[in-house]
């Protein structure tokens, strides 16, 4: 929220106690605005109201600064620099929680707990564990006074001028009768999404980017000056309790939570009282499946006996609760060395830097390799042989080094040079201006590197099809010189295939059957097999559909190319010069020469197609089909499947586990289809009969 001009509404007339009511008022409001803003996620007036109000508080402070309020939002922008945090004692210590990884280990913590309360069953509060920092956040009669770091856990740093500038942080507790003391402790974090935005902000300041949210989030807690603070968004979630005095302590932990909700605090949502330890894993297993949906960064579950009673009959050992156990994901991040910098290059020439690592397990993976993307992100990043790294591998997604810790830094570290010529095929090395990727200017003729990129991309799935025909058969028919162009691969034989390296004669045979039949094809296919830059799948299709053949389409000027549907400047482009190299004419030429041919102006079969101009969304697990089968339902229906849910969705298809598209379909009261409903809408015949295959 802003804050906008209005005119000053202090009264001269008015009696000091006639002000101090109308600040009670207003800092009252103010704070019952920013609850439903910042912890419902549902604001209770508009922004411009909240503003007007917020100049109104102001106006009276500064008239009557005697009389500013300990709770008042307008000192949460931050003050002047401190020389050094102060250091604070905690009332009751800060306890750490131990670690469990496997489920043998959760095994173990449930005998243990039902071992030490002489039980059967136990009852958990399981919850996520938030990868920030541990803080405690003092109240007294219901007024935030301090907030400290976790520190060694007995001792902390004063940090209530920045924690005043988290606006989720009630400055006053919602309750008539508040504790004396409370001691609420949780943890501080920067959502991913607050993460990217500051990162953003570094990048256009040319200033260093942070490594991840959590570093972020310790950076700006960490900052003397509480005004730098106050430009990050930071968030917090409440999971646990200090001191209390002047109050009834809540008999369980799921208790406590609820009972901070009412009081204004920040919960997180995702959490549940589940019994033993199959309870504890299925939780587990649901949030992991959820985690990359989540809005901010854990690195685990923790479970907690539930009842406060028989936490204390448990206690703990070495400053850590017997009661409470975090479970933790694999890391996803880890340190190891660069040892090299190499290229590699890619199907359309793109050379690539890749670190080679010292190997590191990381995400539940051994990495040896990451990809540093282009040139500028080494340069930006720093990243130099010999360098420490932290490497970062979140689902299923390629392992990249996100920064490098500049404190290990050798003196012997080298900065990485862009080879100016082909590792592979020692043509030149052509960065065209303005472009981040750097290309080998040999092409597929010349590169053995494109050669096979280009080969493994014609025999794909979503290409020709070419089962058997992978990575590893396409690197020896190149190696050996077999082969150099898609086309040639109709000219094998047995004997060139089962001279390599682990090719039986029935596995040969295979892949030759294969061969011949990828020759009974589709346009589209034939089109994105070429591999033409910047034209993928869709682009494919919609050019088979726009000419009909390949002639016309192989004879196109930029021009026509243009009247393709999503076909701009740069596609058009491309496509034209595709065709206007004599070599590629030539290998077309050939392909079709050795048989290879499809249905030209294929027409739409006859039939109704119930998903005309119709737009899927496909979200979740299916029964029984892939996520490409689907896709390919939704196409011949004559639907077109979309990655993000809208207004503009027609339908959503959703599967177990689905997340965030499901809930945003369902807000949006988006008719949501299942498995059997949607091949319900396979093409059905014309004749009126509903012939559903
Ligand atoms: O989300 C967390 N990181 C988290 C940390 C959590 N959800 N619960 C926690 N509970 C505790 C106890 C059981 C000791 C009150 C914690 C931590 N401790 C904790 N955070 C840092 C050190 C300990």
């Amino acid at each position: 929220m802003t804050t906008a001009n209005h005119t000053p509404s202090a009264q001269p007339q008015n009696t000091e106690q006639d002000i101090l009511q109308q600040m009670q008022q207003l800092v009252s409001q103010l704070n019952q605005h920013a609850h439903a803003y910042y912890v419902l996620d549902n604001p209770s007036i508009p922004d411009a109201e909240y503003d007007k109000l917020f100049r109104q508080l102001q106006e009276l402070e500064a008239a009557h600064p005697s009389l500013v309020l300990p709770d008042t939002p307008t000192q949460r922008v931050g003050g002047a620099p401190l020389p050094q945090f102060e250091q604070v004692t905690h009332g009751i210590p800060m306890l750490s929680l131990n670690n469990g990884f496997s489920e043998e280990d959760i095994a173990n913590f449930d005998r243990r707990v039902k071992e030490g309360l002489d039980a059967v069953n136990a009852s958990y509060a399981a919850e996520l564990k938030f990868d920030g920092l541990a803080i405690n956040l003092r109240y007294e009669n219901g007024i935030f006074v301090q907030a400290a770091t976790r520190g060694d856990g007995a001792t902390g740093e004063d940090v209530t001028a920045n924690i005043r500038t988290i606006n989720a942080i009630p400055l006053r507790l919602f309750s008539a009768n508040p504790p004396a003391v409370l001691d609420v402790r949780g943890e501080v974090l920067m959502l991913k999404e607050d993460f990217a935005k500051l990162n953003q902000r570094q990048r256009d300041a040319g200033q260093k980017e942070f490594a991840n949210p959590r570093n972020a989030a310790a950076g700006s807690l960490r900052q003397l000056d509480s005004r730098i603070t106050a430009q990050r968004t930071l968030s917090f979630f409440a999971y646990g309790i200090g001191v209390l005095e002047g109050a009834e302590m809540p008999a369980s932990h799921s208790a406590l939570l609820d009972w901070y909700v009412e009081l204004g605090l920040p919960v997180c949502k995702e959490r549940a009282v589940v019994q033993n330890a199959e309870g504890l894993l299925a939780f587990f297993h649901d949030i992991g499946q959820r985690r990359p949906q989540l809005p901010y960064e854990i690195d685990g579950v923790v479970y907690k006996v539930n009842k406060l009673d028989e936490q204390n009959t448990l206690g703990f050992v070495s400053r850590a609760p017997r009661y409470a156990l975090a479970h933790k994901f694999p890391a996803q991040e880890e340190l190891t060395t660069v040892l090299e910098i190499e290229v590699q290059v890619g199907r359309t020439g793109a050379i690539t830097p890749v670190a080679r690592l010292a190997p590191v397990f990381v995400g539940g993976v051994t990495v040896t390799n990451a990809t540093l993307h282009n040139e500028d992100e080494v340069r930006r990043k720093d990243i130099r042989i010999g360098d420490t790294v932290i490497v970062r591998r979140a689902g299923d997604v390629i392992p990249e080094v996100v920064a490098h810790v500049p404190e290990r830094r050798p003196q012997d570290a080298q900065e990485f040079v862009m080879p100016t010529a082909c590792p592979v095929c020692a043509s030149a090395i052509i960065k065209p201006e303005g472009e981040a990727i750097a290309r080998c200017s040999g092409g597929a003729i010349r590169c053995g590197a494109q050669r096979k990129g280009a080969l493994i991309h014609f025999a794909s799935r979503r290409a020709l099809d070419i089962e058997g025909l992978g990575e590893q058969l396409v690197e020896q028919l190149v190696e050996n010189n077999i082969i150099t162009t898609p086309a040639e691969l109709y000219t094998l034989g047995l004997v060139k295939l089962t001279v390599l390296d682990r090719m039986a004669e029935k596995s040969a045979n295979n892949v030759l059957a294969a061969i011949q039949a990828s020759k009974n094809t589709t346009l589209p296919r034939f089109i994105y097999a070429l591999g033409i830059r910047h034209a993928g799948e869709s682009t494919a299709k919609a050019l088979a559909k726009h000419f009909g053949n390949l002639d016309a389409l192989m004879n196109a000027t930029q021009e026509q190319l243009l009247q393709v549907a999503d076909v701009g400047p740069v596609v058009a482009k491309s496509i034209f010069d595709y065709f206007a190299d004599p070599l590629n004419r030539e290998m077309v030429e050939q392909l079709r020469a050795a048989g290879v041919h499809w249905v030209e102006g294929a027409q739409e079969e006859a039939g109704v197609q119930l998903l005309a101009g119709k737009t899927i969304v496909l979200t979740g697990t299916l029964p029984t089909l892939s996520r490409d089968a689907a896709r390919e339902l939704v196409e011949k229906a004559g639907g077109k499947v979309s990655g993000s849910v809208s207004k503009k969705t027609s339908y959503v298809v959703a599967g177990s586990d689905a997340g965030s598209k499901l809930e945003k379909a369902q807000e949006l009261g988006i008719a949501i289809l299942d498995e059997a409903q949607l091949l319900a809408m396979r093409r059905r015949r014309s004749t009126g009969r509903r012939n559903v295959k």
